[in-house]
């Protein structure tokens, strides 16, 4: 008999299936026992009787967690659906046979079988290879999972070629200082801050390419918002107009990747109780003027022209109050706070670059690049570096490239603020932080 998926029972009442998978919890009432099992698809009822001797025997053995086969009859359970989260509320299984296909060697060291499991952040991500088994924490996975693919298809739609880049580097991307230094053979290298300059190379070449590929960043300290290894969902295009373009594009890619989730994940947004609306126009504001708001609707001042945690989370406040928007772009930062190769605006003070805000927090990053060989130069100087040491991003730029521009958008935290998740790293199957290099 071929295995059965648990989403496919209401379908075959009356039926003998085979199903296998994980003892979410056990349960006795008086001499009836019942297993609630779980599979990729979900979870169902099975009532084991004392008249099936085998099966009962062995059930009696059985703990949370067991992995276990079962036969047994789908029966429909009258008025069961309407109390039940679960997508087979309707029907449940009288099992006539039942095997142990493997069992925890040692008691679990967390209860996973409620899907509020309450848990402290740093149990969840200690015993994460079991954590990850419960039914709410998997539904994040199964929406990440969702965000990828879906921004993979929406650029190919909109033809952007994908491609991967090294992520051992000779020199840091991003400047600054949060960067991992290692040795590489005889010499030192870089973990990748960004897919930055092979992109620009990229889009040099096919005008428009994509990664979804990992970022690494030395951040020193905890927040909520920051990891040291990250996915970032990178673009660049060329022959723009200006960042405008790039903004547009990007605008089009919340649009679809919100509709696709809402549209694919509707059972795993209901387990947090959320719900996806059509993402609308993007309003767009000037970093200064939102540093007005800040000033004068909250009476926060900033020393410099920039933003910090708090002022982004007010600007998102303000935006949703006033716009109706869960999203908004801040541009024009000053050019004193972002990398080299962002193309100044016709201040030179400022650049042509933006910040995408959603719900509270930076998604993403983007602009137009300086995309002149001896502006590249200057600029490079004019940030106290030495050119020498970005022989090989100049020469992209040595034998002439169109104007361009791109993103970089942090994949894991578009699912925490969707999810409304504490920290980003619920968001992360096994996260890297400042303490944590295992599991
Ligand atoms: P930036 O450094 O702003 O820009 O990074 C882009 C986006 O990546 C995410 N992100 C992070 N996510 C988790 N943990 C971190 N430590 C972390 N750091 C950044 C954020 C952020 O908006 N090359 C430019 C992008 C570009 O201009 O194309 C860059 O890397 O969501």
């Amino acid at each position: 008999m071929e295995r059965v998926l648990i989403e496919k029972t209401p379908n075959l009442v009356g039926k003998i299936v085979k199903l296998k998978g994980w003892v979410n919890i056990r349960r006795d009432h008086g001499k009836l026992i019942f297993i609630d099992l779980r599979d990729r698809t979900g979870k169902i009822q099975m009532v084991i009787i004392p008249d099936k001797e085998e099966a009962y025997k062995a059930a009696k053995e059985i703990r949370n967690e067991y992995i276990i086969e079962v036969e047994g009859l789908v029966k429909a359970r009258p008025g069961g659906a309407k109390n039940e989260k679960s997508n087979t509320g309707g029907v449940e299984i009288e099992v006539e046979k039942l095997f142990v296909i493997s069992k925890p060697e040692v008691e679990m060291p967390v209860n996973i079988s409620e899907d509020n499991m309450n848990l402290q952040l740093e149990t969840l991500l200690d015993n994460r290879t079991i954590t990850l088994r419960n039914e709410k924490v998997k539904a994040i996975f199964k929406i990440y999972s969702e965000i990828i693919s879906a921004y993979s298809r929406f650029m190919k739609s909109e033809s952007f070629v994908e491609i991967k880049t090294p992520k051992i580097l000779s020199s840091a991307t991003e400047g600054g200082a949060n960067f991992f230094k290692i040795k590489y053979f005889d010499q030192d290298a870089y973990l990748a801050q960004s897919p930055q300059f092979y992109k620009q190379a990229g889009a040099a070449i096919f005008e428009r390419v994509f990664e979804v590929g990992s970022v690494f960043r030395a951040e020193p300290h905890y927040t909520t918002r920051h990891v040291n290894e990250y996915i970032g969902l990178d673009a660049e295009m060329a022959f723009i107009d200006g960042f405008e373009d790039v903004m547009d594009e990007l605008e089009k890619v919340m649009q679809y990747v919100l509709s696709e989730i809402a549209k694919n994940c509707s059972r795993e947004l209901e387990m947090y109780g959320v719900e996806i609306f059509p993402v609308e126009k993007i309003p767009k504001m000037k970093l200064t003027e939102a540093l007005d708001i800040l000033d004068k609707e909250y009476g926060k001042k900033m020393e410099e022209v920039d933003i910090d945690a708090e002022g982004e989370r007010l600007i998102c406040e303000w935006v949703k109050k006033n716009h109706q928007s869960d999203f908004v772009f801040l541009t024009h930062y000053p050019t004193s706070i972002r990398p080299f190769y962002s193309m100044p605006s016709s201040d030179p003070q400022y650049t042509e670059t933006f910040d995408l805000l959603f719900m509270g927090v930076e998604i993403a990053s983007g602009g137009q690049r300086i995309h002149d060989y001896n502006q590249l130069v200057a600029s490079i100087k004019k940030k106290g570096l030495d050119p020498e040491q970005f022989n090989d991003y100049l020469d992209i730029f040595k034998y002439g490239v169109p104007p361009h521009g791109g993103w970089g958008l942090g994949s894991e935290r578009i699912v925490q603020k969707i999810l409304a998740l504490g920290s980003i790293k619920e968001a992360i199957l096994f996260p890297r932080d400042v303490k944590r290099l295992t599991p």
